[in-house]
Protein backbone atom coordinates (compact mmCIF):
# COMPACT_ATOMS: atom_id res chain seq x y z
CA UNK A 1 0.00 0.00 0.00
CA UNK A 2 1.16 3.32 -0.96
CA UNK A 3 0.81 5.99 1.95
CA UNK A 4 2.02 9.86 2.10
CA UNK A 5 2.43 11.84 5.50
CA UNK A 6 0.70 14.80 4.57
CA UNK A 7 3.23 17.37 2.91
CA UNK A 8 3.78 20.60 4.41
CA UNK A 9 2.15 22.62 1.31
CA UNK A 10 2.63 25.62 -0.46
CA UNK A 11 -0.17 24.44 -3.00
CA UNK A 12 -2.74 27.13 -2.81
CA UNK A 13 -5.42 24.54 -3.39
CA UNK A 14 -8.11 27.44 -3.90
CA UNK A 15 -6.38 27.89 -7.05
CA UNK A 16 -6.10 24.09 -8.61
CA UNK A 17 -7.68 21.45 -6.73
CA UNK A 18 -10.42 19.52 -8.20
CA UNK A 19 -12.68 17.94 -5.43
CA UNK A 20 -12.19 14.31 -6.23
CA UNK A 21 -8.08 15.16 -6.33
CA UNK A 22 -8.60 16.49 -2.50
CA UNK A 23 -10.80 13.48 -1.78
CA UNK A 24 -7.98 11.03 -2.61
CA UNK A 25 -5.87 12.87 -0.46
CA UNK A 26 -7.62 12.67 2.55
CA UNK A 27 -7.64 8.83 1.81
CA UNK A 28 -3.99 8.98 2.15
CA UNK A 29 -3.69 10.60 5.15
CA UNK A 30 -6.14 8.10 6.71
CA UNK A 31 -3.36 5.69 6.72
CA UNK A 32 0.07 7.87 6.88
CA UNK A 33 0.18 7.35 11.09
CA UNK A 34 0.15 3.78 10.61
CA UNK A 35 3.41 3.59 8.10
CA UNK A 36 5.08 6.21 10.14
CA UNK A 37 4.72 4.25 13.10
CA UNK A 38 6.80 0.94 11.36
CA UNK A 39 10.30 0.32 12.14
CA UNK A 40 12.79 -0.25 9.51
CA UNK A 41 16.39 -0.79 8.60
CA UNK A 42 17.00 2.30 6.69
CA UNK A 43 16.36 4.35 9.48
CA UNK A 44 13.92 7.41 9.19
CA UNK A 45 15.34 10.52 8.56
CA UNK A 46 16.50 13.16 10.78
CA UNK A 47 13.25 15.84 9.17
CA UNK A 48 13.69 17.84 6.44
CA UNK A 49 14.53 21.53 7.80
CA UNK A 50 12.59 24.38 7.19
CA UNK A 51 10.66 23.71 3.91
CA UNK A 52 11.95 24.88 0.66
CA UNK A 53 9.39 27.67 -0.76
CA UNK A 54 9.44 26.90 -4.49
CA UNK A 55 7.56 29.90 -6.47
CA UNK A 56 8.01 30.43 -10.22
CA UNK A 57 8.98 33.60 -11.40
CA UNK A 58 5.15 34.27 -12.60
CA UNK A 59 3.48 32.43 -10.10
CA UNK A 60 0.49 34.56 -10.04
CA UNK A 61 0.61 34.02 -13.89
CA UNK A 62 0.71 29.88 -13.56
CA UNK A 63 -2.01 27.55 -13.68
CA UNK A 64 -1.85 23.84 -12.41
CA UNK A 65 -2.01 21.23 -15.58
CA UNK A 66 -5.38 19.56 -15.00
CA UNK A 67 -4.61 16.26 -13.80
CA UNK A 68 -5.78 14.35 -17.53
CA UNK A 69 -3.60 16.52 -19.50
CA UNK A 70 -0.74 16.07 -17.75
CA UNK A 71 -1.30 12.10 -17.62
CA UNK A 72 -2.23 11.20 -21.14
CA UNK A 73 0.29 13.49 -22.96
CA UNK A 74 3.55 12.28 -21.93
CA UNK A 75 7.59 11.31 -23.13
CA UNK A 76 8.36 7.69 -22.03
CA UNK A 77 9.94 6.10 -24.63
CA UNK A 78 10.38 2.89 -23.34
CA UNK A 79 6.73 2.62 -23.74
CA UNK A 80 6.38 3.98 -27.35
CA UNK A 81 7.35 6.92 -29.01
CA UNK A 82 3.59 8.72 -29.12
CA UNK A 83 2.32 11.02 -26.72
CA UNK A 84 -0.37 8.70 -26.15
CA UNK A 85 1.84 5.49 -26.03
CA UNK A 86 2.86 5.81 -22.17
CA UNK A 87 -0.63 6.14 -20.72
CA UNK A 88 -1.76 3.52 -23.35
CA UNK A 89 1.22 0.55 -21.96
CA UNK A 90 2.98 1.41 -18.66
CA UNK A 91 0.11 0.27 -16.43
CA UNK A 92 1.68 -2.81 -17.04
CA UNK A 93 4.82 -2.02 -15.57
CA UNK A 94 5.46 -4.09 -12.24
CA UNK A 95 5.72 -1.15 -9.33
CA UNK A 96 6.14 -4.09 -6.56
CA UNK A 97 8.66 -5.28 -5.53
CA UNK A 98 10.91 -1.79 -6.69
CA UNK A 99 14.43 -1.42 -5.21
CA UNK A 100 16.60 2.06 -5.81
CA UNK A 101 20.44 0.52 -5.86
CA UNK A 102 22.35 3.29 -4.59
CA UNK A 103 26.42 2.93 -5.27
CA UNK A 104 29.43 3.82 -6.91
CA UNK A 105 32.05 6.70 -4.67
CA UNK A 106 30.04 6.26 -1.56
CA UNK A 107 31.19 5.12 1.99
CA UNK A 108 27.52 3.27 3.02
CA UNK A 109 26.45 2.01 -0.73
CA UNK A 110 22.47 0.58 0.10
CA UNK A 111 19.50 -0.83 -1.99
CA UNK A 112 16.43 0.85 -0.64
CA UNK A 113 13.37 -0.50 -1.23
CA UNK A 114 10.48 1.26 -2.37
CA UNK A 115 8.92 1.20 1.33
CA UNK A 116 11.67 3.19 3.04
CA UNK A 117 11.66 5.66 0.20
CA UNK A 118 8.39 6.75 0.66
CA UNK A 119 9.75 7.04 4.49
CA UNK A 120 11.38 10.11 3.60
CA UNK A 121 9.85 13.26 4.35
CA UNK A 122 7.36 14.04 1.93
CA UNK A 123 6.50 17.85 0.65
CA UNK A 124 4.55 19.09 -2.23
CA UNK A 125 6.32 21.12 -4.38
CA UNK A 126 4.40 22.44 -7.22
CA UNK A 127 6.91 22.41 -10.44
CA UNK A 128 7.04 23.90 -13.83
CA UNK A 129 8.50 20.82 -16.15
CA UNK A 130 9.59 22.27 -19.33
CA UNK A 131 10.05 19.95 -22.80
CA UNK A 132 12.77 20.87 -24.96
CA UNK A 133 10.14 20.12 -27.88
CA UNK A 134 8.45 23.54 -26.45
CA UNK A 135 5.67 22.44 -24.18
CA UNK A 136 5.41 22.34 -20.57
CA UNK A 137 3.17 21.97 -17.39
CA UNK A 138 2.69 22.84 -13.95
CA UNK A 139 2.84 19.97 -11.68
CA UNK A 140 2.32 19.38 -7.73
CA UNK A 141 4.89 16.96 -6.70
CA UNK A 142 5.20 14.81 -4.04
CA UNK A 143 8.34 14.06 -3.22
CA UNK A 144 11.84 14.67 -0.91
CA UNK A 145 15.20 16.14 -1.71
CA UNK A 146 17.17 13.97 -3.62
CA UNK A 147 20.12 15.34 -1.34
CA UNK A 148 18.08 13.37 1.70
CA UNK A 149 18.87 10.32 0.06
CA UNK A 150 22.53 11.18 -1.31
CA UNK A 151 23.51 11.82 2.72
CA UNK A 152 22.94 8.95 3.53
CA UNK A 153 25.45 6.94 1.59
CA UNK A 154 27.58 9.66 2.34
CA UNK A 155 29.52 10.26 -1.02
CA UNK A 156 33.51 10.10 -0.81
CA UNK A 157 35.26 13.37 -1.95
CA UNK A 158 36.07 11.83 -5.45
CA UNK A 159 32.16 11.71 -6.45
CA UNK A 160 31.50 14.46 -8.31
CA UNK A 161 28.85 13.30 -10.70
CA UNK A 162 25.67 11.11 -10.46
CA UNK A 163 24.54 8.99 -12.83
CA UNK A 164 21.02 7.70 -12.85
CA UNK A 165 19.27 4.38 -14.56
CA UNK A 166 15.55 3.74 -15.38
CA UNK A 167 14.36 0.38 -15.21
CA UNK A 168 14.29 -2.18 -18.55
CA UNK A 169 11.66 -4.26 -18.75
CA UNK A 170 11.66 -6.38 -21.48
CA UNK A 171 8.30 -7.72 -21.29
CA UNK A 172 6.23 -4.82 -20.52
CA UNK A 173 8.31 -1.96 -22.07
CA UNK A 174 7.17 -2.52 -25.98
CA UNK A 175 9.67 0.71 -26.82
CA UNK A 176 13.02 -1.17 -26.06
CA UNK A 177 12.79 -3.21 -28.59
CA UNK A 178 13.31 -0.22 -31.37
CA UNK A 179 16.99 0.94 -30.60
CA UNK A 180 15.99 4.62 -30.62
CA UNK A 181 18.06 5.22 -27.28
CA UNK A 182 20.64 3.08 -25.72
CA UNK A 183 18.53 1.29 -23.15
CA UNK A 184 18.62 1.50 -20.49
CA UNK A 185 17.44 4.82 -20.34
CA UNK A 186 20.08 6.82 -18.39
CA UNK A 187 20.67 10.65 -17.23
CA UNK A 188 23.18 12.36 -15.26
CA UNK A 189 23.83 15.39 -13.20
CA UNK A 190 26.85 17.15 -11.17
CA UNK A 191 27.12 16.58 -7.57
CA UNK A 192 26.34 19.75 -6.49
CA UNK A 193 23.07 20.60 -9.23
CA UNK A 194 21.71 16.51 -7.37
CA UNK A 195 22.65 18.23 -3.35
CA UNK A 196 20.76 21.28 -4.80
CA UNK A 197 17.15 21.16 -2.49
CA UNK A 198 15.34 22.14 -5.48
CA UNK A 199 15.97 18.63 -7.10
CA UNK A 200 14.02 16.01 -5.58
CA UNK A 201 12.90 12.54 -6.17
CA UNK A 202 9.28 12.49 -6.63
CA UNK A 203 7.11 9.33 -6.03
CA UNK A 204 3.57 11.10 -6.34
CA UNK A 205 1.52 13.98 -8.00
CA UNK A 206 -1.61 15.58 -7.41
CA UNK A 207 -1.04 13.86 -3.76
CA UNK A 208 -1.60 11.06 -5.32
CA UNK A 209 0.77 8.16 -6.23
CA UNK A 210 2.79 8.98 -9.36
CA UNK A 211 0.64 7.19 -12.44
CA UNK A 212 3.06 4.65 -14.50
CA UNK A 213 2.76 6.45 -17.14
CA UNK A 214 4.96 10.06 -15.11
CA UNK A 215 7.56 7.52 -13.92
CA UNK A 216 6.18 5.18 -11.05
CA UNK A 217 6.74 4.53 -8.60
CA UNK A 218 10.09 7.00 -8.19
CA UNK A 219 11.24 9.74 -10.30
CA UNK A 220 13.45 12.45 -10.62
CA UNK A 221 12.30 16.07 -11.24
CA UNK A 222 14.93 19.01 -11.81
CA UNK A 223 12.84 21.82 -12.56
CA UNK A 224 15.29 24.44 -13.95
CA UNK A 225 16.66 21.53 -16.83
CA UNK A 226 14.69 20.43 -19.80
CA UNK A 227 12.21 17.46 -19.08
CA UNK A 228 14.87 14.60 -20.36
CA UNK A 229 16.93 15.13 -17.60
CA UNK A 230 13.90 14.38 -15.36
CA UNK A 231 14.15 10.47 -15.59
CA UNK A 232 11.46 7.93 -15.04
CA UNK A 233 11.54 5.05 -13.11
CA UNK A 234 14.31 5.00 -11.46
CA UNK A 235 16.07 1.80 -10.47
CA UNK A 236 19.83 3.13 -9.63
CA UNK A 237 21.36 6.11 -8.77
CA UNK A 238 25.47 5.74 -8.74
CA UNK A 239 27.85 8.49 -7.64
CA UNK A 240 30.90 8.52 -10.41
CA UNK A 241 34.33 10.74 -10.83
CA UNK A 242 33.81 11.65 -14.17
CA UNK A 243 30.45 13.24 -16.23
CA UNK A 244 28.49 10.06 -16.98
CA UNK A 245 27.30 9.22 -20.38
CA UNK A 246 23.37 10.52 -20.81
CA UNK A 247 21.12 8.64 -23.22
CA UNK A 248 19.98 11.72 -25.36
CA UNK A 249 23.28 13.42 -25.33
CA UNK A 250 24.97 9.91 -26.90
CA UNK A 251 22.12 9.98 -29.58
CA UNK A 252 22.83 13.36 -30.33
CA UNK A 253 24.76 15.28 -28.49
CA UNK A 254 24.42 18.85 -30.57
CA UNK A 255 20.95 18.57 -29.64
CA UNK A 256 21.03 17.21 -25.71
CA UNK A 257 23.59 18.54 -23.76
CA UNK A 258 24.23 17.06 -20.62
CA UNK A 259 23.85 20.53 -18.65
CA UNK A 260 20.02 21.27 -20.64
CA UNK A 261 19.15 24.22 -18.59
CA UNK A 262 16.20 25.90 -19.59
CA UNK A 263 17.83 29.20 -21.83
CA UNK A 264 15.78 30.71 -23.81
CA UNK A 265 18.64 32.19 -25.68
CA UNK A 266 20.19 29.05 -27.04
CA UNK A 267 18.53 27.39 -29.76
CA UNK A 268 17.88 23.53 -30.11
CA UNK A 269 19.07 22.95 -33.23
CA UNK A 270 15.17 21.91 -34.77
CA UNK A 271 13.42 24.33 -31.77
CA UNK A 272 13.55 27.77 -30.82
CA UNK A 273 13.90 27.85 -27.11
CA UNK A 274 12.23 31.56 -26.39
CA UNK A 275 8.99 30.80 -26.23
CA UNK A 276 6.45 27.68 -25.13
CA UNK A 277 2.91 26.74 -24.73
CA UNK A 278 1.55 25.09 -21.62
CA UNK A 279 -0.02 22.02 -22.34
CA UNK A 280 -3.91 22.87 -22.50
CA UNK A 281 -3.45 26.55 -23.16
CA UNK A 282 -3.81 28.38 -26.83
CA UNK A 283 -0.68 30.91 -26.32
CA UNK A 284 2.83 30.40 -26.21
CA UNK A 285 4.80 32.55 -23.33
CA UNK A 286 8.20 33.18 -22.93
CA UNK A 287 10.28 30.84 -21.94
CA UNK A 288 12.78 31.91 -18.56
CA UNK A 289 15.93 31.26 -17.94
CA UNK A 290 16.38 28.22 -15.73
CA UNK A 291 12.94 27.97 -16.28
CA UNK A 292 11.77 30.44 -13.63
CA UNK A 293 14.54 29.20 -10.74
CA UNK A 294 17.57 31.17 -11.69
CA UNK A 295 17.43 33.53 -8.34
CA UNK A 296 18.01 29.55 -6.59
CA UNK A 297 20.41 27.57 -8.82
CA UNK A 298 22.35 30.35 -11.16
CA UNK A 299 25.25 30.39 -8.74
CA UNK A 300 25.35 26.85 -9.50
CA UNK A 301 26.92 28.00 -13.58
CA UNK A 302 28.75 31.25 -11.85
CA UNK A 303 31.83 31.43 -14.76
CA UNK A 304 30.29 28.76 -16.82
CA UNK A 305 29.95 29.91 -20.31
CA UNK A 306 25.85 28.14 -21.16
CA UNK A 307 26.34 28.67 -24.39
CA UNK A 308 29.29 26.00 -24.62
CA UNK A 309 27.47 23.99 -21.22
CA UNK A 310 24.17 23.75 -23.47
N1 LIG B 1 12.96 6.73 -18.45
C1 LIG B 1 12.54 7.83 -19.08
N2 LIG B 1 12.48 9.00 -18.44
C2 LIG B 1 12.05 10.11 -19.09
C3 LIG B 1 11.69 10.05 -20.47
C4 LIG B 1 11.77 8.79 -21.12
O1 LIG B 1 11.47 8.65 -22.31
N3 LIG B 1 12.18 7.71 -20.40
N4 LIG B 1 11.31 11.21 -21.12
C5 LIG B 1 11.78 12.48 -20.55
C6 LIG B 1 11.19 13.65 -21.20
S1 LIG B 1 11.73 14.01 -22.78
C7 LIG B 1 10.28 14.46 -20.57
S2 LIG B 1 9.75 15.92 -21.27
C8 LIG B 1 9.74 14.09 -19.23
C9 LIG B 1 8.23 14.08 -19.26
O2 LIG B 1 7.69 13.84 -17.97
P1 LIG B 1 6.11 13.76 -17.77
O3 LIG B 1 5.57 12.76 -18.75
O4 LIG B 1 5.90 13.32 -16.36
O5 LIG B 1 5.55 15.12 -18.03
O6 LIG B 1 10.21 12.82 -18.78
C10 LIG B 1 11.56 12.55 -19.04
N5 LIG B 1 11.96 11.31 -18.41
MO1 LIG C 1 11.13 16.17 -23.20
Amino acid sequence: MLIFSRPASHLRESAVTPRDLVLSRRTLLAGGAAALAMGTAFPAAAGFGAPTTVKPADAAADTVTPFKSSTTYNNFYEFGPGKSDPSRYANALPLRPWQVVVDGEVAKPATVGIEDLLRFPLEERVYRLRCVEGWSMVIPWTGFALAELLKRVEPTSRAKYVAFQTALDMKTMPGIRYPLLDWPYTEGLRLDEAMHPLAILAVGMYGDPLPPQNGAPIRLVVPWKYGFKSIKSVVRITLVKDQPPTAWNRLQPDEYGFYANVNPDVSHPRWSQATERRVGDFFRRKTLPFNGYGEEVASLYAGMDLRAHY
